[in-house]
């Protein structure tokens, strides 16, 4: 970069005054300088990802977070900005202040702004597609310890990263309306290259702005009506992640994305060949999850209706573009459409997928396929169209997300499919970016690295392997052990502004950061702090090591029970930090507005992840991936992803426990929380403090209804479904040997930490992309 061009441009927008400038203002100039700087180099990259082949990323979320620092970072100008702002009397960190684009909901949202990340690094022509929503994530405080949602307007300054594309608009027509769809395009610089992707995000408008006929007729409401209706479509991001509720704006969501990324390939493709003919040699389609999956039949409507191809030939197409992400083994999350629903709003789409359903009988008929079977997996069963089943007829790779979470795909949730197709089958064990997730949200500990292998592991993450050899040198220890100090005492300072709260940084710091789920078990966690706080006052838990339990969490709005547990976690905390006795020893810490930019300061400064959930359920886990990169040891189950760490950096190095997938199934069955309850005096206590006036839920009865949750079962779940009674002693056992570890042999404990860090080099991003750049989309 020129800095003297730069210095030009950038002030050049700025204000006379340039102290007077805003971080809005200063965002915006810095945003179109970098954006006008390296609009050739894009335009060039795009050119390139468009005359071979390439593969286009559809997903419903992709959760980038802040852009000016990472965008910063890739581009290799960090400190060259840096001091620019220096020698203008400006501070670049005054830009924390800029929202993130929070337009996913947790795992599977990042996990796609990952793999933009990592594709573009690796010189891949790879572009995402989803949605430009106006609003996204809720904002979360915490009231009176439960949780409050605010409206995200995370464009409210301004977008300087995005560039609309009038030029590239279109119509989606659903029964009895006709949007527009206007794309919004953001560069994702690769990492010392000169590869940029292209995230397409796209926005709903009216066809017409305002019917001045009505207005003149006097009614104002429904001369808008036109505009609200359209803009409803992209208004705002569905805050569950974990329940399929059917509703049909988030239908027409789908369909408006799916809809409009095909258009926009399709025509890019005639465009360039002048035929569809040979479309599947030149793109490939990755579904994230079933939310587009209405793109097939999408593709095949556009084949048909428009170019005039049977439907047969459209369908084999159609099995050759799309490859479909599993990122769920729970039923209540598989997205299922009422075929009522589907018929009005989208009615010739309705039509091709009775056609998709009868093909796929009719081919597992000729396949000598038992008609229970068939019945199984067709797509439309009684009356709901079952969307995975779909995307697995219609996909040639099918992939789940760990090793153990493809397992479970193929022995039981998609086993049919198994067993009809067992070559569709993939693991893809996830990743994350080194970038954000090491370079820029812990500079410290990236210096000491490169100070002792060079920096190439900003785009080879297995060498962090050499860093092995330090484990046992303790002045490379020591020097580790300060920089955690520092991140720590950063982040203390960051939770004494945003929450008003101190935090002991020579304390352990143990935090569980990630959607508030169930499953996730953060009541277990609670329940744990609780159970150590008795014992400390009745004298059975003694020599306990300061320790901080910070979580972050959100809560989808209307999960009555997570947001309970919310309350719950901030009750316990009440108690510990009042009572004399506990008070220095225990501090639980509930972040606010828990979210990327957030998780940045948090992962960098664990000393202990927390990944408990009940084994089986979790499909992967990335958080617990960012928290061992930076030096966390995983006090967790052997669930997701947590098998592979613990396999890469030794079990030696971790702390494990509670049941198995193979032991659940062998204890299930037999599983009686109450008798765990009656026969266990500390689980007893622990859980009676739901209900025996411990903690108030300020008379919701919320409490109760989780108490009854765990003993009682409560709508179809048997009780305690997710074993918390089960898993709490082994758990509260292993949580308690890892502090006290930490606190008896502080470099025994930082050596483990370390080699966490050194065998995390498989879970960049980086690999998994490539994984799949070669096996299921086969571009270069
Ligand atoms: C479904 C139907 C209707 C409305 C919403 C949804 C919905 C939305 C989001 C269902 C699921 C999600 C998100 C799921 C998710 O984030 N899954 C996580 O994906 C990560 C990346 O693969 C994994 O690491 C996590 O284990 C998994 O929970």
């Amino acid at each position: 970069m020129d800095k003297k061009v730069f210095m030009e441009k950038f002030t050049g927008r700025l204000p006379k005054d340039i102290k007077s400038a805003t971080p809005q203002q200063l965002h915006n100039a810095l945003g179109e300088t970098v954006m006008e700087l390296y609009s050739d180099r894009w335009s060039v990259a795009r050119e390139e990802h468009l005359s071979k082949r390439r593969a286009a990323y559809l997903s419903m979320e992709f959760l980038v977070g802040r852009a000016v620092f990472n965008n910063l970072l890739c581009l290799g100008i960090y400190d060259e900005v840096n001091d620019a702002f220096k020698e203008l009397g400006l501070d670049l960190a005054d830009l924390e202040v800029i929202e993130d684009a929070a337009l996913g909901n947790g795992g599977l949202g990042r996990l796609a702004a990952c793999f933009l990340d990592s594709a573009a690094t690796l010189g891949l022509p790879l572009d995402g597609y989803g949605i430009r929503y106006k609003y996204g994530l809720f904002k979360q405080s915490i009231v009176d310890g439960f949780q409050r949602e605010d409206i995200d307007d995370w464009t409210k300054y301004g977008d300087p990263w995005s560039r609309r594309c009038d030029e590239d608009t279109l119509l989606i027509e659903y029964s009895g309306q006709t949007v527009k769809a206007v794309p919004y395009d953001m560069p994702i610089f690769g990492c010392r290259t000169e590869n940029v992707g292209t995230l397409r995000l796209w926005q709903a408008e009216p066809v017409k702005e305002f019917d001045f006929d009505t207005f003149n007729k006097q009614d104002y409401l429904e001369a808008s009506k036109e505009k609200i209706y359209a803009e409803d479509i992209s208004r705002v991001l569905y805050p569950n992640d974990d329940t399929n509720e059917g509703k049909k704006l988030r239908l027409k969501q789908q369909y408006f994305f799916s809809c409009a990324s095909l258009t926009d390939i399709l025509r890019k493709h005639k465009a360039r060949f002048g035929t569809l003919d040979n479309l599947a040699d030149y793109i490939s389609v990755q579904l994230n999850d079933t939310h587009p999956v209405i793109s097939i039949p999408e593709l095949i409507r556009q084949l048909v209706d428009n170019e005039g191809w049977t439907f047969e030939k459209a369908l084999s197409t159609a099995k050759k573009v799309f490859n479909y992400t599993n990122h769920t083994v729970m039923q209540e999350a598989l997205e299922k459409w009422w075929t009522g629903l589907v018929e009005e709003v989208l009615p010739r789409i309705y039509e091709i997928i009775i056609q998709i359903n009868e093909e796929l009988i009719a081919e597992m008929y000729a396949n000598g396929v038992q008609k229970d079977k068939t019945n199984r997996i067709k797509i439309i069963k009684g009356e709901l169209i079952h969307m995975a089943d779909m995307a697995c007829y219609a996909s040639s790779h099918i992939n789940g997300v760990a090793e153990i979470h493809t397992q479970i795909l193929r022995d039981s949730v998609l086993a049919d499919w198994y067993s009809l197709y067992p070559e569709r089958f993939r693991n893809e064990t996830n990743g994350i970016t080194q970038r954000r997730w090491l370079a820029l949200c812990n500079k410290e500990l990236s210096s000491l690295i490169t100070e002792k292998i060079g920096d190439g592991w900003l785009t080879d993450l297995s060498q962090l392997r050499e860093l092995s050899k330090y484990a046992d040198d303790s002045s490379v220890l020591d020097s580790f052990i300060k920089v955690k100090q520092t991140k720590k005492q950063q982040l203390a300072d960051y939770i004494k502004a945003r929450e008003g709260v101190e935090t002991d940084p020579n304390s352990v710091f143990d935090i569980q950061i990630k959607r508030l789920h169930e499953y996730k078990r953060q009541l277990l966690n609670a329940f744990s702090i609780l159970w150590i706080y008795y014992g400390i006052k009745d004298g059975s838990i003694t020599n306990f090591k300061p320790t901080t339990f910070i979580f972050g969490a959100k809560s989808a709005p209307g999960y009555k029970r997570a947001k309970a547990i919310i309350k719950y976690i901030n009750e316990i905390g009440r108690i510990v930090s009042t009572d004399p006795d506990t008070r220095d020893l225990i501090k639980v810490v509930f972040v606010q507005n828990y979210n990327v930019s957030y998780a940045e300061k948090l992962v960098a400064a664990a000393d202990v992840s927390e990944q408990i959930s009940t084994a089986g359920t979790e499909a992967s886990g990335t958080g617990n991936m960012k928290l061992m990169l930076n030096g966390a040891v995983t006090l967790g189950t052997y669930d997701g992803a947590n098998i592979e760490i613990v396999q890469e950096a030794g079990e030696e190095n971790n702390y494990i426990f509670g049941a198995r997938v193979e032991d659940l199934a062998r204890i299930v069955p037999e599983y009686d929380s109450r008798r765990v309850f009656a026969e266990d005096k500390m689980i007893k206590r622990v859980v009676s403090s739901l209900i025996d006036g411990t903690v108030s839920d300020g008379g919701s009865g919320d409490f109760r209804e989780l108490y009854m949750s765990l003993l009682d079962g409560a709508s179809w779940h048997a009780p305690d479904h997710y074993y918390l009674l089960g898993d709490i002693r082994s758990y509260v056992e292993t949580k308690l040997r890892c502090i006290s570890d930490y606190d008896s042999d502080r470099a025994a404990f930082a050596r483990k930490q370390w080699l966490n860090m050194c065998n995390a080099g498989k879970f960049s991003s980086d690999r998994t992309i490539a994984d799949y750049a070669e096996n299921i989309w086969n571009i270069k």
